[in-house]
């Protein structure tokens, strides 16, 4: 009964130990959403359950080997131990307890994270390979960045033009599947006012690592500021074909894959293209004129760039007017 006692003492001492560094390692990023409480939660209640097994498996299995060893002179078999019911019992009746425990708790922190709030704030967003795009339908809004105003929820309604997204921001802790050919909900009550980041937690494709964008929580009076401000840049874009020639580059999410300032990415550079020698992949140079620039939008195939076959480029079918204010945005950068 003696060896029983030491052990038993040994592991509650080796589990409080174990869970006070794992719990120090903090291993989980800011908590920054009402949803992320629930998860949290959860999360110290698996640190505890392991530092517990952990203990319970490393302390009597160190125990033995020390204090059962084999001694000088001990040359016969050890004792011969055949089943022992009570412990088979309690080892099949105290897991499942623990089981249905942590299936409760689960439940329970899944529904308080899909807790719906009525009046929550809706913001589309599109994501395709590779880059996330964010559309405010109420205020006519398209912007490469999401700002939500702190402790308001928001519901994100997602839609991908391509292959399967995931919107993932750490601090927020939910995660959620972007797919073709549905929309699906994300909801998130940011708690931190702060600058975060979305990635793309789904392999997409070559430019997967890139595919982030800010996430910045604004106090309600900053998020104001934001929204006029963005309404105003929406409505001079509009006056201008190569500010509805920018405005489409955003929503279409053509900057994903095209940098403005000369450096590569998954596409060529925009800067100083309208009007220079580009190399094709069959060997021709052709003027990145209006023509050529047209048909690189509406069937990227039939024109590849040296470098960057084979095309990854989706066809874009947009109207005439749409390509001639894309084409007057191109021209201003240089
Ligand atoms: C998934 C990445 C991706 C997206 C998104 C994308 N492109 Fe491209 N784009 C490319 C690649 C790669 C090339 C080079 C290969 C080719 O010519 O087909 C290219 C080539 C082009 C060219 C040819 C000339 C050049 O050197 O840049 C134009 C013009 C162009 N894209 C415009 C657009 C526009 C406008 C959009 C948005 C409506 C867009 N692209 C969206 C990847 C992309
Ligand atoms: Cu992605």
């Amino acid at each position: 009964m003696g060896h029983f006692l030491v052990v038993g003492i040994l592991v509650i001492v080796m589990a409080v130990f174990t869970y006070i560094g794992l719990d120090a390692a903090g291993l989980m990023p800011l908590q920054a959403s009402a949803q992320a409480v629930s998860i949290d939660w959860l999360w110290n209640w698996q640190l505890i359950a392991i530092s517990f097994l952990f203990s319970l498996i490393v302390v009597p299995m160190v125990y033995s080997l020390i204090v059962f060893r084999r001694r000088k002179g001990e040359t016969g078999d050890g004792e011969h131990i055949e089943g022992n019911t009570p412990l088979e019992i309690a080892w099949t009746v105290i897991p499942l307890f623990i089981v249905l425990a942590l299936a409760y708790m689960g439940a329970y922190s899944l529904g308080e994270t899909r807790r719906v709030d009525p009046n929550a704030l809706v913001i589309e967003v599109k994501a395709r390979q590779f880059a996330w795009t964010f559309e405010y339908p109420e205020y006519g809004i398209v912007s490469n960045e999401l700002h939500i105003p702190v402790n308001k929820q928001v519901l994100l309604k997602m839609e991908s033009a391509d292959v399967i997204h995931s919107f993932w921001v750490p601090e927020f802790r939910v995660k959620q599947d972007v797919v073709p050919g549905r929309v699906t909900e994300y909801r998130i009550t940011p708690t931190l006012i702060g600058s975060y980041k979305v990635r793309c937690a789904e392999l997409c494709g070559s430019s997967h690592a890139y595919m982030e964008s800010p996430v910045i929580v604004d106090s309600n009076t900053d998020y104001t500021a934001w929204i006029s401000t963005q309404e105003k840049i929406a409505a001079e874009a509009a006056k201008t074909p190569e500010g509805q020639g920018e405005r489409l580059t955003v929503r279409n999410g053509c900057i994903g894959c095209h940098s403005l300032d000369g450096s590569r990415m998954t596409g060529p550079t925009w800067f100083n293209l309208y009007g220079s020698q580009v190399k094709l992949e069959d060997g021709r140079t052709v003027t990145a004129d209006d023509a050529f620039i047209a048909e690189s939008i509406l069937d990227p195939k039939a024109t590849e760039v040296e470098g960057f076959a084979p095309t990854v480029m989706p066809p874009y079918p947009l109207t005439d007017a749409e390509i001639a204010n894309i084409i007057a945005y191109l021209k201003t950068l240089k």
